[in-house]
């Protein structure tokens, strides 16, 4: 059975707090760091607990909450291969982290047990690391009370970004197969990343220099280590890495910044010269936004969508160089946040799938192409190569030198790219692949398509539950008669496009809307947030 002595006396050290309720939502728990104690000590024994059922398989814990203000922290656990905790435990998990007291607590726990069916006398391992806010300590403190309750075998990943403990996860489980992910060490991903890169990029002209934006956080020190790797091969720039300066994180800089803002953040406005290209993380780098000012110092943006298209278009023309066209099919995945101008220049080239906000539904459908693209407007996304997929560029012989060329490259793509989870740093390098290789500035990736102005506001509502949607969030079927109203609206404005989601994160309605010129943009926004509230 479970050992209830030492997970009783650990767990009446963390009270839940009394009016707090939490959920396990689409980036694990989030809230203010200081009510998370009792969480992560339940999450340890989850994490443990997970791992029993998995026969002990490593799962991974990541302490962190993304973009969000300093003060705030988050949890969430990673399954084997590398990705989201299955969604039914999801429901487990805010289950276990809203039981009032260490015997409510317990008796979830046996609930669980017996439920789910887990053999007690499994192992359980676990790594677990989180980022540089300053209420990890005492965070992963409470973590590593959870893992000593129930007995983990649970290895400390440090201070490192979200992505580097995704692979971590996937190299441990895979470490000594036929599959090995790569070294199950950071030094093992930075040398995977980099060693894939400099294959890449070899026999090109150099590289200018590339300016990041890492969002005063733990891109700092994870991206300073990719640079000493990647040496004159990438010169980086590293800017906003004040990692120890309170309040710094995300403070009017960093990848979600720069999106939701849609300018440059104030402190790179004496570095940042016009033509350079550079690019923002977010608080755990797993975001990437790209930008540039023009000659005339104008701000420009290149979001997750133009990311999509610049990766896409790119695998597309080497698949088919390769001589692999037919045999080999690449798609894209988005959400109804796609600008509308990338789903258009998407959808004339290659299949294209929209899904509801949230990583795991853009990962799952990519899983369903033999190469899936998948990036959320925010800059959140990774490629996907199936195994099928990896098995064939394993076994095809190239009949030509430029076939053989092409396969090279995507195979070393496979190792470049991240596929367990959006990771910033591995997409900023194959972003600059595709760059070097097209000999493209970052004003000719920027002209694949224009942007349509648009507009995201958020509404606070009385209950943000009695919005539901369908068609992949693009409609709302509840309140009902307010999407006819919308549409309504929306046929008055010059290429209006709108849609109303309850966010997933927050206790907040969003209202995104499109149109040909800004200032109509922000009005239907404006007027549509106007029938929700
Ligand atoms: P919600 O709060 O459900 O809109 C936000 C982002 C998502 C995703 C999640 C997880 C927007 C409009 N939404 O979701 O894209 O990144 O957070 O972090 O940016
Ligand atoms: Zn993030």
């Amino acid at each position: 059975g479970l050992p209830v002595e030492a997970i009783q006396a650990l767990s009446d050290e963390y009270p839940k707090p009394v009016d707090v309720h939490f959920q396990y939502g689409t980036a694990g728990f989030r809230t203010l760091g200081a009510l998370l104690d009792s969480v992560l000590f339940r999450v340890g024994i989850l994490a443990g607990l997970r791992s029993k059922k998995l026969d002990g398989k490593v799962i991974g814990v990541m302490v962190t909450a993304s973009h969000n203000p300093e003060p705030d922290n988050g949890v969430k656990l990673v399954d084997p291969r590398g990705e989201m905790l299955e969604s039914s435990w999801e429901a487990h998990a805010t289950t276990l982290a809203n039981a009032p007291d260490t015997p409510a607590f317990l008796s979830a726990l046996e609930s669980l047990v017996k439920a789910t069916k887990i053999d007690l006398s499994k192992p359980a391992r676990v790594v677990y690391a989180r980022d540089t806010r300053p209420s990890g300590g005492a965070l992963v403190f409470a973590l590593e009370n959870g893992f000593k309750a129930i007995g983990v075998e649970a290895r400390n990943a440090g201070v490192t970004t979200t992505p580097i403990l995704h692979y971590l996860v996937k190299a441990m489980n895979t470490k000594g197969t036929k599959d090995e992910y790569g070294d199950d060490s950071e030094e093992g991903y930075m040398q995977k990343l980099s060693g894939a890169f400099k294959k890449l990029v070899a026999g090109k002209a150099p590289i200018t220099p590339l300016l990041i934006d890492c969002a005063n956080g733990v891109g700092a020190l994870a991206g300073a280590v990719l640079a000493e790797h990647l040496g004159e091969t990438l010169p980086i720039i590293l800017e906003n890495g004040a990692t120890t300066t309170p309040g710094a994180l995300n403070d009017q800089c960093g990848a979600d910044f720069v999106k939701t803002q849609q300018k440059l953040p104030p402190s790179l406005l004496s570095i940042l010269k016009p033509g350079q290209r550079a690019c923002s993380l977010d608080g755990d780098a797993d975001r990437l936004i790209y930008f540039y000012l023009d000659e005339r110092s104008q701000f420009h943006m290149l979001d997750g969508d133009k990311i999509a298209a610049l990766v896409a278009a790119f695998i597309v023309a080497l698949v088919k160089a390769a001589g692999l066209e037919g045999k080999i099919n690449v798609g894209v995945v988005q959400t109804a946040y796609a600008n509308g101008a990338s789903t258009k220049y998407l959808v004339e080239r290659l299949p294209v799938k929209c899904v509801p906000t949230g990583v795991k539904h853009l990962h799952h459908a990519a899983e369903h192409y033999d190469v899936g693209v998948y990036f959320e407007a925010n800059g959140h996304g990774t490629v996907l190569f199936s195994p099928e997929t990896q098995g064939k560029l394993a076994s095809y012989q190239p009949l030509t030198p430029a076939q053989s060329t092409a396969l090279g490259h995507l195979k070393n793509l496979v190792q470049l790219i991240n596929q367990t989870v959006g990771d910033a740093l591995s997409d900023m390098l194959l972003v600059e692949v595709v760059l070097a290789h097209k000999s493209y500035s970052a004003e000719e990736w920027d002209s694949l398509y224009s942007d349509k102005p648009n507009r995201l506001v958020k509404v606070v509502v009385r209950d943000r539950n009695i919005f539901k949607t369908e068609d992949a969030e693009r409609r709302l079927v509840s309140p009902p008669g307010l999407q006819a109203k919308i549409e309504e609206l929306v046929r008055r404005y010059n290429g209006g496009r709108s849609f109303v989601r309850p966010s997933g994160t927050e206790d907040v309605v969003r209202v995104y809307a499109e149109a040909t010129v800004k200032a109509q943009a922000d009005e239907l926004a404006f007027r549509v947030a106007g029938l929700v509230y």
